[in-house]
């Protein structure tokens, strides 16, 4: 089994909320964390059609170019009455001025009086510059909310409450969505995986 020395990963993303998140779940781990932006590395498009290929896919890109172990996450909001979307293309909804309250309106207009049952995905994957890549998946399931309610999170967190929970992920205080999420859930199958960063 493939393990993580400690010592330096490319965080290979470029969205900020993302940084936040992962850099706390890796913080404990004794892992230096260099951003791909940092590094001055593309950002490749995105091709693949699931969220483990697209994780995979940044990944291995920000490994190869850097010659270091790479980390990278591709996520996003699965709305069941919506056949899964905006899934893997929860970004690309908000367009390239990334407004996620114009993405928001989008899934509320699109869900009408539809049952409104969603989950997040995050598909986490860490390779190495040798083309060895492990890759898994977490989930979260909750319902949709309109209005929007709270200010906190990123993209899609206004409008997502987890089920059992009376905060959206908007409302909730970082460390109370980081326990459990998507995320969270992802990366603690990856630290399974790599014994190493369990230490
Ligand atoms: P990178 O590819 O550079 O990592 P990105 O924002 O383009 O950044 P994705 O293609 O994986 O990343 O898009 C995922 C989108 O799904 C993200 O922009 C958010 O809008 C949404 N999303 C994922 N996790 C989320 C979370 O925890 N809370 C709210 N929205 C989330």
């Amino acid at each position: 089994m493939r393990q993580l020395a400690r010592g330096r990963l490319v965080l290979a993303t470029h969205n900020q909320g993302k940084v936040v998140e992962l850099a706390e779940l890796l913080g404990p781990h004794g892992l230096e964390v260099v951003s791909a932006g940092g590094l001055g590395l593309p950002e490749p498009e995105e091709t693949e059609t699931s969220f483990t290929g697209n994780a995979r896919l940044k990944a291995l890109a920000a490994a190869t170019a850097s010659g270091l172990p790479a980390i990278a996450d591709d996520s996003g909001l699965c709305v069941d009455a919506l056949d899964g979307a905006p899934g893997i293309y929860s970004a690309r909804w908000a367009g390239a001025a990334k407004d996620f309250g114009a993405a928001m309106a989008r899934v509320n207009a699109e869900l009408g009086s539809k049952p409104r049952t969603a989950h997040f995905i995050c598909a986490l994957c860490v390779a190495w510059p040798d083309g060895h890549a492990e890759v898994v998946e977490g989930r979260v399931d909750g319902t949709l909310v309109w209005p929007p309610r709270g200010g906190n999170g990123f993209g899609y967190d206004p409008m997502f409450l987890m089920a059992g929970k009376a905060q959206t992920y908007g409302e909730m205080s970082r460390a109370e969505k980081e326990a459990d999420n998507h995320r969270a859930r992802a990366f603690r199958q990856l630290v399974a995986l790599l014994p190493a960063v369990a230490g």
